[in-house]
């Protein structure tokens, strides 16, 4: 039978985990699930924790342990018996903790991105407000100039990936992941990639995933 296959993406902000995770998913048909979705599906739900939520995510702000492990815990939960592949969860050593006591994972890979590539990303990052979807003017820009591919709206850019904002987000990011990168060094899963380009890392993630899963013609994999 298939063995069961988890793995985690973490790195600062605009080091391409959302980039990253949806080509893996795609190549290795795991099942995604993003934090950041989430928090933006409640806050598009405007439920009570919703709006609390979204008072974070504006200031660019983590949101508290207990939110965002009643967010991501009982979507795991349901995913009992699949693959899965996590994006930006676990971020603090509180949440990595609680999701051990769900379940182990396999593979962790922490990018490891320099602080002027991420600010050159992100200050050419317009997101459309509504759905999420992410372009950046050099990289992935918009088929029209400002506006989302979709729905013809406009894009919009975050005031919290101008520099300052950005300095201070990514020296709060390397605080609060470096604990949890001891815990998964410690268990021997942690896997650091370096780069610049996406398209440079991309094919040793594709490799070293290829490593640790061997892909059946089905489409199903096993873990070696
Ligand atoms: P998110 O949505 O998880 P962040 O801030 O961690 O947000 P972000 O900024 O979305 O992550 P990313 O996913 O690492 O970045 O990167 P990306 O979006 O794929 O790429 C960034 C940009 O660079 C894009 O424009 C992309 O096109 C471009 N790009 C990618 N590769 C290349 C390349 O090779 N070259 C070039 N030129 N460009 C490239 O979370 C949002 C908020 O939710 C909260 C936090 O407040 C967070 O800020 N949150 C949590 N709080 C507590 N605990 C958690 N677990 C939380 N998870 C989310």
């Amino acid at each position: 039978m298939a063995k069961l296959f988890r793995a985690a993406i973490m790195g600062p902000p605009g080091s391409g985990k959302g980039t990253i995770c949806k080509r893996i998913a795609q190549s290795f048909d795991l099942q995604y699930l993003s934090s950041g979705h989430y928090l933006r599906e409640s806050i598009a739900a405007n439920t009570e924790a919703g709006v609390l939520v979204r008072s974070y995510v504006e200031r660019s702000m983590m949101v508290p342990d207990h939110v965002m492990t009643r967010l991501m815990l009982p979507r795991l939960e349901q995913l009992i018996g699949q693959s899965w592949l996590l994006d930006g969860f676990p971020r603090t050593l509180s949440q990595a903790r609680a999701l051990n006591s769900l379940c182990q994972l396999d593979l962790v890979i922490s990018l490891n991105i320099p602080y002027e590539t991420l600010r050159e990303r992100l200050s050419n990052r317009w997101v459309h407000a509504a759905s999420g979807r992410v372009y950046n003017m050099g990289f992935n820009p918009p088929r029209v100039k400002g506006k989302d591919d979709v729905t013809g709206e406009a894009l919009i850019q975050h005031d919290d990936d101008k520099p300052e904002a950005l300095l201070s987000r990514l020296r709060y990011y390397k605080d609060v992941a470096k604990p949890v990168m001891d815990l998964y060094k410690s268990q021997g899963i942690l896997h650091a990639v370096s780069g610049t380009d996406t398209d440079r890392i991309w094919p040793y993630i594709n490799s070293l995933l290829s490593a640790k899963m061997h892909i059946q013609p089905s489409g199903a994999f096993q873990t070696q």
